[in-house]
């Protein structure tokens, strides 16, 4: 490069380089992090976007800097001189990509073996998605309930089923997504790691009721999930003499 393209080269470079930068860095990204799984995710989602970043502030700064360094007065119609390309420039730009690609998809591939590495204990619940409504039962016990509630700090296993049509459950702050498919199981375990109370999101176009189909995870200690389980056992259990068959239990 000729040194007098260096310096405003350089200096458009840090000013698009600082606004990306900020953008990147003064935005809370992410929501927050509830489950094992999220750093794992969120760390490889950030390398994406720093080298996202990076690349962005190259190829915005030539651009930007050509635009405004080769510009013709606006009545010049010639043809620009022929260029028969730079071998060097074309093995850099496709050698890099691919160390990149490979560097992702390794990575990706080692994120989803340890976010899918079944622990020897499990809280296992069923969930129901119909149009609109989410249900977990509690297997071993007659127990549903509209909110999903479990203990932190064990892995949880969900065994989801739809009798209508494709859902997909997703919780932001753990990071999962998983569709579900009428005709068949399909299975999520994370790791809850915070207590708390997060959205459960329908992230699949169902119908007309779909921008409704909230739900609730709640993230308990373990001695407070098993009060409650206790609790709604009894009920289910031994239900008001005049009150229909349970179905539901209090807390949702
Ligand atoms: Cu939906």
């Amino acid at each position: 490069m000729k040194s007098r393209h260096a310096l405003p080269l350089a200096l458009i470079t840090i000013v698009v380089g600082a606004l990306t930068a900020a953008s990147m860095l003064l935005i809370d990204w992410y929501p927050d992090q509830a489950s094992e799984q999220a750093p794992r995710v969120d760390h490889l989602l950030w390398f994406l976007m720093i080298c996202s970043a990076v690349i962005f502030t190259g190829v915005t700064a030539v651009l930007i800097y050509c635009a405004w360094r080769f510009r013709v007065p606006e009545d010049d119609e010639s043809e620009g001189p022929p260029n028969h390309g730079n071998t060097r420039l074309e093995i850099i730009w496709t050698v890099i990509p691919i160390l990149l690609l490979v560097v992702v998809a390794v990575w990706a591939v080692k994120v989803q073996l340890d976010n899918e590495a079944v622990a020897a204990d499990q809280t296992a619940i069923s969930v129901t998605a119909r149009q609109f409504v989410w249900e977990f039962d509690y297997p071993g016990t007659n127990v549903q309930s509209g909110d999903l509630r479990v203990p932190v700090g064990k892995q949880v296993r969900l065994d989801m089923r739809s009798p209508d049509v494709i859902h997909s459950f997703w919780v932001p702050e753990i990071r999962f997504k998983q569709d579900v498919v009428p005709g068949r199981t399909t299975h999520m375990i994370f790791d809850p790691t915070k207590v708390g109370t997060y959205p459960i999101i329908c992230a699949e176009l169902c119908g007309a009721g779909h921008g409704l189909m909230r739900g609730r995870l709640i993230v308990m200690p373990q001695a407070e999930y098993d009060a409650w389980l206790n609790q709604a056992k009894q009920q289910v259990a031994a239900p008001p003499a005049n009150a229909p068959a349970p179905a539901a239990t209090p807390g949702g």
